[in-house]
């Protein structure tokens, strides 16, 4: 990746040319994948490795009962510091709808820690609780849930309906490194120093005699205490870079355990296993993002996003842990039996009573305070409603970003554009966007166009917009620091940069070679930059140009781990140590916002976004970066697409047909297979690879390729309504088996199997020669049926489909009914009027439900109630469609065609539609083989009310 564009568009000098193919070089190493060395272990991060050496035991905290300060939702107290004496003031509160807040912070600290407010919509509601005083510490309760706190040690036990769900502190890991000032080497000269040594060491310890001797008495008592000074804690180098660490060690760690868990889930972005695993073995997992070139799977090593969202689920509940904090953050996850006698209840979960399993945690952030929230559910339903009134709820794409993305780096010119734009329609494969990445710019200067390749831009996208379609362009948050660079000349004079730690402008290496990055931190600049998506301000954009934020995690190219010095400065004194981990969604924010203030606030964003945090999902979508053409990245999509929808982001995939390296035919056959069921669909290639777009490939694998994306432009009406519904729930799209049937422990590690939905379930071929699949059909009482043809099969079971290339393993869940638009148009905004075919999927009771939402697929109109929401309903013999809860109005001429009724068990022998005071009968055609009642023509449109009755 970084080898190859050289010279393309980069306008560098000769010194600077060779100073970066140095960099680039060592960057990428000889090995063709990952280079470890370019990234920190956790012994190479000295907080990481500080607090990994505690040993557990009886915590060294303890609340002094004194400072107890009771209020209405909650309580305050001193945490005290046994050895070191440094005082904490910690804050438990009970929030609404089942939560739970705990925020430790230095009671007066010698510096402010930083709060992460970015990823909160707003302070989070606090409910009313009963607070009392017990023996041993403090109980607060609420009508569900009780936090019993424990003054010596300091631990909190926090229940739902009586059974114990977390516990925090117990293996006494809490542990705040508190600022302090800097020890001076013991001055042999005290006196003659000048006046700034006078002033720091009055500001340590003072500067006279008697305090120099009481100092080392100090000193060495500390010593024994174990709070000596460590190398790392003021300064620290990796590879050829210094942090200067000006404020020293700042760490916050805690523990926290879920007895009678043995499943957690979450923490992306990793290129791992869904269920996640120890960590006994090797690192923790890390949430720090980095551009990671090539990375490697099955490694806990950290990526371009980080949401540090834990779910652990077991058989009678799922709780969430939410910690809220933007600095590198490691997570250590053991197992261990958990404690029976405060465990009664648990017991009888489990067979042999003996033995409770429990999955302990363990936290731990390089700066800023323990702000944790605990989402107590119960049902995972529950816990995603929760995780959003906190974080907010999932954007509602336009319907056109469901549809399919077609990318590449690069498409290289108009001629290339319109080229790939009418082989895709002679080939008929449907599609909405075309993507164009940084080769497009005026040497990398964003917000320009390379006008020798694109001379007409708005032409150009004004052109694929009458077929409906959509154009994105690549803005990435580094500005080339050319003079006469708008982008530049303005962000520099207003000093909209980031700063070094001495107060000058950061400058690093990236695409455009000499850069500076947009401080988002400081609202004014995010409403800065949201200007310049206006139309008159960019230049060749149109309102059917949407925008692609790379590189922010952010990418520096030499800088340490590939980004950002730690000890940088932003808005407000923070340093980007502080802030790390969220600056990346401040951009996709202003972006968001760009997108909305170009048109008056009328239509809906979409941002496509690589580094993401707590609260990503308010902005758009993200995908999992630069993944390789290969068996085993497309196996591990999966795991990753799952694991960042479970933390409360649902819109995002993987590059379909894999970024690096050129896939054989069927890898991208079967890859297209497996992406028409991600949430966000877009295939994608590094430019040093040969073309692969669908219509290059042999007539078989172009087929099975069209097919795919067939299937998902059909099930667009389904996929549409569920983004809808994750908009209000919080609930994914893409869901593990688990949340569907968290009762079948079966489903509990299954990660090669999604559910779309409650009502789709896949699992694509993910095998190079694979003809078929064993897969596990969840629910014991469930019925499922084959999507292509229709057989029925008993849940609780496994298994064997044949899939030979032509074939996606889908089943449609019995109970459920499944709104579809069987007329295939080239994009999918030209299917606004289509009719629907309604696929109704019945249980073992034959009974069916459903949902469509309908809008117009891209303003806000929706939140003035310019919307449907159908409720389908089929119970024994009569289907009904009536206006859902909170249904609004939409003049629509979209109307339905045909009613499907699969495992319907015998030929009616007439049907009939009511409508208003009319009754007509209706065609159908019954499959006595499949078991299909297939219905023709209710004609009626869909905002109309109809019941049809089967006799
Ligand atoms: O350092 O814009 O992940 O999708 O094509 C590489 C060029 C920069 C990384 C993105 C990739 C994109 C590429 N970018």
């Amino acid at each position: 990746m970084y080898t190859m564009s050289m010279g393309k568009g980069l306008n560098l000098y000769p010194l600077h040319l060779f100073l970066l193919l140095l960099l680039l070089l060592l960057l990428v190493g000889f090995s063709g994948s990952v280079d470890r060395n370019n990234f920190k272990t956790c012994e190479q991060s000295s907080f990481c490795k500080r607090n990994r050496a505690l040993t557990p035991g009886p915590s060294q905290y303890a609340v002094s009962p004194e400072s107890l300060l009771i209020e209405d939702s909650g309580c305050k107290m001193d945490v005290v510091n046994k050895k070191t004496g440094v005082v904490l003031r910690a804050e438990l509160y009970t929030l609404s709808d089942n939560m739970i807040r705990l925020k430790i912070n230095e009671k007066s600290p010698l510096r402010q820690r930083y709060q992460v407010e970015e990823s909160l919509v707003g302070e989070p509601k606090r409910d009313k609780c009963r607070v009392q005083r017990s023996s041993e510490g403090v109980v607060v309760t609420t009508e569900t849930a009780e936090a019993v706190v424990n003054f010596d040690p300091f631990k909190i036990d926090v229940s739902i309906n009586g059974e114990i769900a977390v516990v925090l502190n117990s293996r006494g890991l809490l542990n705040i490194e508190h600022y302090r000032a800097k020890k001076l080497p013991v001055p042999t000269e005290t006196h003659e120093n000048g006046e700034e040594g006078e002033k720091k060491a009055e500001e340590t310890n003072g500067a006279n005699e008697e305090e120099k001797e009481e100092e080392k008495e100090e000193e060495k008592a500390e010593e024994e205490e174990g709070e000596k000074e460590e190398e790392g804690m003021w300064e620290e180098n990796f590879k050829s870079h210094h942090d200067s660490k000006p404020y020293g060690p700042s760490s916050v760690s805690l523990d926290v355990s879920f007895p009678g868990v043995e499943h957690v889930y979450g923490i992306p972005e990793h290129a791992d296993s869904f269920q996640l695993k120890h960590t006994n073995d090797g690192d923790p997992y890390r949430l720090f993002n980095l551009d990671v070139f090539e990375y490697e799977l099955n490694n806990k090593m950290a990526l371009y996003g980080s949401i540090p969202v834990m779910l652990a689920h077991n058989w009678s509940k799922t709780i969430g842990v939410f910690w809220n904090n933007a600095a590198e953050t490691w997570i250590d996850i053991t197992s261990s039996t958990a404690n029976q006698n405060i465990l009664g209840k648990l017991m009888a979960m489990f067979k042999s009573t003996d033995e409770i399993p429990q999955t302990d945690t363990h936290w731990i952030s390089e700066s800023g305070i323990i702000d944790l929230f605990i989402i107590l559910g119960p049902r995972p339903h529950d816990v995603f409603r929760q995780y959003a009134s906190l974080t907010g709820f999932p954007a509602l794409p336009p319907y056109f970003a469901v549809a399919y993305h077609q990318c590449r780096w690069n498409y290289n010119d108009e001629k290339d554009v319109e080229n790939v734009d009418r082989q895709l329609d002679e080939n008929d494969l449907p599609y909405d966007v075309l993507w164009l990445d940084i080769e497009h710019t005026n040497g990398k200067k964003y917000f320009t166009w390379d006008t020798g390749k694109f001379p007409n831009p708005a032409e150009m996208q004004n052109k694929l917009a009458t077929r409906g379609r959509k154009m994105v362009t690549i803005i990435d948050p580094h500005i080339k620091r050319e003079s006469g660079y708008h982008i530049h000349s303005e962000a520099d004079s207003k000093g909209l940069y980031v700063k070094k730690a001495d107060g000058s402008t950061y400058e690093g290496w990236c695409w455009p070679g000499s850069s500076s990055w947009i401080d988002f931190l400081n609202p004014d600049n995010r409403k800065w930059w949201s200007e310049q998506f206006t139309l008159d301000k960019y230049e060749g954009s149109t309102l059917n140009l949407y925008t692609w934020n790379d590189m922010n995690e952010p990418s520096v190219f030499n800088g340490p781990e590939i980004t950002m010095h730690k000890d940088a400065k932003h808005y407000g004194e923070w340093e980007h140590r502080d802030v790390h981990n969220v600056y990346g969604m401040l951009q996709h924010s202003a972006t968001y916002e760009g997108h909305k203030m170009r048109s008056g606030g009328r239509e809906r964003p979409f941002v496509l976004s690589r580094a993401f945090f707590a609260g990503s999902q308010r902005y758009g979508a993200i995908w999992t970066g630069d993944n390789m053409a290969a068996w085993d990245h497309l196996r591990a999509s999966l795991p990753m697409v799952l694991s960042v929808g479970v933390a409360g982001l649902p819109f995002v995939g993987a590059d379909v047909g894999g970024f690096f390296k050129d896939p054989g035919q069927e890898l991208v056959a079967r890859w297209y297979q497996a992406g028409s069921f991600y949430p966000f669909f877009r295939a994608h290639a590094h430019i040093d690879t040969k073309r692969r777009e669908p219509y290059l490939m042999d007539e078989e694998n172009r087929n099975v390729i069209r097919e795919a994306l067939r299937l998902r432009y059909k099930l667009l009406p389904y996929w549409y309504t569920l983004f809808y519904q994750s908009h209000i729930s919080g609930l994914p799209v893409a869901r593990p088996l688990w949340l569907e049937f968290p009762r079948d422990k079966n489903t509990y590690n299954i990660e090669d199997q999604m559910m779309i939905g409650s009502g789709l379930m896949v699992r694509p071929v993910m095998d190079e020669g694979a003809n078929y699949v064993q897969l596990y059909l969840p629910g014991s009482s469930t019925l499922w049926y084959d999507y292509d043809d229709q057989t029925a099969h008993n849940g609780g079971r496994r298994q064997h489909v044949t899939a030979p290339l032509s074939k996606i393993p889908l089943f449609i869940r019995g109970g459920h009914i499944i709104p579809t638009k069987q007329r295939v148009r080239r994009s999918s905004s030209l299917t606004l009027d289509d009719p629907y075919t309604l696929l109704i999927a019945l249980d073992a009771q034959e009974k069916a439900k459903g949902q469509l939402f309908v809008d117009d697929g891209h303003s806000f109109d929706y939140q003035n109630e310019k919307f449907l929401l159908r409720d389908f309903n089929f119970n024994g013999n009569v289907f009904s469609s009536k206006a859902g809860n909170g249904s609004g109005q939409l003049v629509t001429k979209a109307w339905v065609e045909r009613l499907v009724i699969i495992g319907y068990g015998k030929k009616p022998s007439s049907v009939a539609m009511k409508t208003g005071g009319n009754t007509e009968e209706l065609r159908f055609s019954y499959n006595d083989n499949a078991k299909v009642l297939t219905i023709g023509r209710p004609g009626v449109v869909i905002s109309t009310d109809f019941t049809v009755t089967i006799n």
